[in-house]
């Protein structure tokens, strides 16, 4: 990657990493007020630390380190990036953190202690909002950077399908707009007029579902950028090779089409929904699915390929032929692993009937610690062990390498204890999102607090796991020995056919994504509109 490009994607993972850093802190502090066994100093609530521990790790984490990612990946495998297009990435880059910086602001000073969710009755700060308005339209002109380098590519290479790692970061990039088209619309039209008190009411379900059609495919803008890293980077790190160039793309195109339409997985127990529109959604919740078994599969042709060329006999000799000692592949093969069973439980979380045992219960947040906080989080540990030397003109030495495995490893347990117990807990029905309390000792909230201690200690192991990984950064940012990490790009099968042009008609997929979206949400929107309750109808729009 050019070096101008490379500190363009290093500034992103500068900021990644500091939220790292005060994200983990807040979650540290969260288990152990939930232990019961501390208490927060200096007035400070508790749902104001979970409210940083949600946005700064769920939003800017994320965020931010994708967006660098994606910028290193088209830069890498397209070229590098033009001025014009390196100068959308800065501004959007600055557009973020000023946006970032804004809601931070207003979170310590208990302005906005709405959760990373924010959606109405909770109100925060009208500058709450701005904020987060600046990280939208930051991350899109962001974006952008990738979506022209991609227009050029294909200008200058006629007829040719774009590089695989390209095109992967243009789908995530242009499911992340029309996501974020929702999440944009509720804070612009409701919540910020109601927070400068220019309306009294806001129609809630509506908040809410706008939310939604933005908050599932945030999970998969979350899940994408591992994708890549999975399909593209790990085959190489092995020495194998792609097991199939198409199956990966069409499995990005099913992630397009079906990320959206899907919202209200999210609200199966809410009132103003009908059924039947809930059970078209959790059909296509369904196919969504569909692309991440294929991507099981993919890894796991991959894998016995590769072992098998190695001499490998027998049903799992394979798995012996494995590079174990290489950070750069552990560590996102554990993070794969625990997408088996993170997996799993959204299959049950998406069953309407079981979805009525754990909705609100902290098997969610059980959930969503082994997808994002596990599968994809560790990936992007892993990414970074290469990435970021490559950045920096660095290596990544031996000693980095075994602390990475270790820093798993340490991930792995915590994560063992603290997500297992939130599912255990969750499932005897055990509230997300609640402080510690005994419930004036109802025999039922008794039976949760082992669980509750269970997790503080799953917590503090983890936290262990983030200093860990703050030391490992800051080496291979600063202090590693100089020298040329590989960035490593994955070639297909010798005997692969070359990707059919058809993936790169971006009419027929948007048309097609467009399309699903109005037919999943367009009559449930009419029927939260004309069927406000009248509080709601105070407001103009809707
Ligand atoms: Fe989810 C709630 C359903 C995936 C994140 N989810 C959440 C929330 C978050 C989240 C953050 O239907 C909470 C939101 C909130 O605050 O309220 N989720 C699903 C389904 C999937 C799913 C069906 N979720 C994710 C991913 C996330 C994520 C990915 C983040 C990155 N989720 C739900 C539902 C709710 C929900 C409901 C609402 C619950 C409620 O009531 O509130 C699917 O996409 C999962 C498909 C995945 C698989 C696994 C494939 C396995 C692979 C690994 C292969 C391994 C190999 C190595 C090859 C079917 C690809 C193995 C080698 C060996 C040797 C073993």
């Amino acid at each position: 990657v050019d070096r101008r490009d490379g500190k363009l994607a290093m500034a992103h993972f500068f900021v990644a990493f500091t939220a790292l850093a005060i994200g983990g802190l807040a979650g540290l502090l969260q288990t152990l007020v939930r232990s019961g066994k501390f208490e927060l100093p200096a007035g400070i609530g508790y749902y104001q630390i979970l409210t940083v521990h949600g946005v700064v790790l769920g939003l800017v984490l994320t965020t931010f380190f994708i967006m660098g990612f994606q910028i290193a990946a088209t830069s890498k495998t397209s070229g590098t990036l033009t001025n014009k297009q390196r100068l959308a990435g800065w501004i959007g880059f600055w557009l973020m953190t000023a946006g970032t910086v804004l809601a931070a602001i207003m979170i310590l000073l208990n302005e906005a202690t709405v959760l990373y969710t924010f959606y109405a009755p909770l109100q925060a700060h009208a500058l709450y909002y701005i904020g987060l308005t600046l990280v939208i339209v930051g991350s899109w002109i962001d974006g952008a950077a990738i979506i022209m380098k991609y227009a050029e590519w294909r200008r200058k290479n006629p007829g040719q399908p774009s590089p695989l790692l390209t095109f992967m970061s243009l789908v995530n990039t242009m499911m992340w707009i029309v996501a974020t088209i929702g999440v944009a619309s509720t804070v612009l039209f409701q919540l910020l007029p109601w927070s400068l008190g220019l309306v009294e009411t806001v129609n809630i379900a509506v908040s809410r579902t706008l939310f939604w059609y933005f908050g599932h495919p945030l999970v998969y803008f979350w899940l994408l950028p591992a994708y890549m890293a999975w399909y593209v980077v790990i085959p190489k790190v092995i020495g194998g090779k792609i097991f199939s160039d198409s199956l990966a793309r069409l499995s990005f195109i099913l992630f397009l089409l079906f990320s959206i339409p899907v919202g209200f997985h999210h609200q199966l127990m809410e009132p103003g929904i009908d059924p039947a529109w809930k059970f078209l959604q959790v059909i296509l919740t369904f196919l969504v699915v569909i692309p991440s078994l294929m991507t099981a599969f993919s890894l796991f042709a991959t894998f016995e390929s590769f072992g098998r060329s190695k001499g490998a006999r027998g049903l799992f000799g394979w798995v012996k032929k494995l590079p174990w000692g290489d950070a750069r592949f552990t560590v996102p093969f554990i993070g794969m692993v625990a997408f088996i069973p993170a997996g799993a439980g959204g299959i049950v979380n998406a069953s309407h009937q079981m979805n009525q045992v754990v909705h609100n219960t902290i098997w969610v947040t059980g959930h969503f610690h082994l997808t994002v906080a596990t599968s994809v989080v560790l990936t992007f540990f892993g990414v970074s062990y290469w990435l970021i030397p490559h950045l920096t003109g660095r290596t990544l030495t031996k000693a980095m390498n075994k602390l990475g495995i270790i820093q798993a490893v340490i991930w792995v347990i915590g994560m063992t204890f603290m997500s297992g117990s939130m599912h255990a807990a969750g499932l005897l029905g055990a509230p997300r999102r609640s402080s510690y309390s005994e419930y004036g000792g109802a025999a039922q909230a008794l039976e949760w607090i082992p669980y509750q201690v269970a997790q503080a200690i799953g917590g503090s192991i983890l936290f262990l796991g983030i200093i860990l990984m703050l030391y490992i950064f800051i080496n291979l940012a600063f202090f590693a020995p100089k020298g040329e990490q590989e960035f490593p790009v994955g070639e297909p099968a010798d005997d692969a056919e070359k990707a059919p042009m058809v993936f790169e008609n971006w009419k027929l997929w948007l048309g097609i994504t467009v399309v699903l979206i109005l037919f999943a949400y367009t009559i449930p929107f009419i029927d939260l509109i004309q069927n406000a309750p009248p509080g709601a109808k105070g407001y103009k729009l809707w």
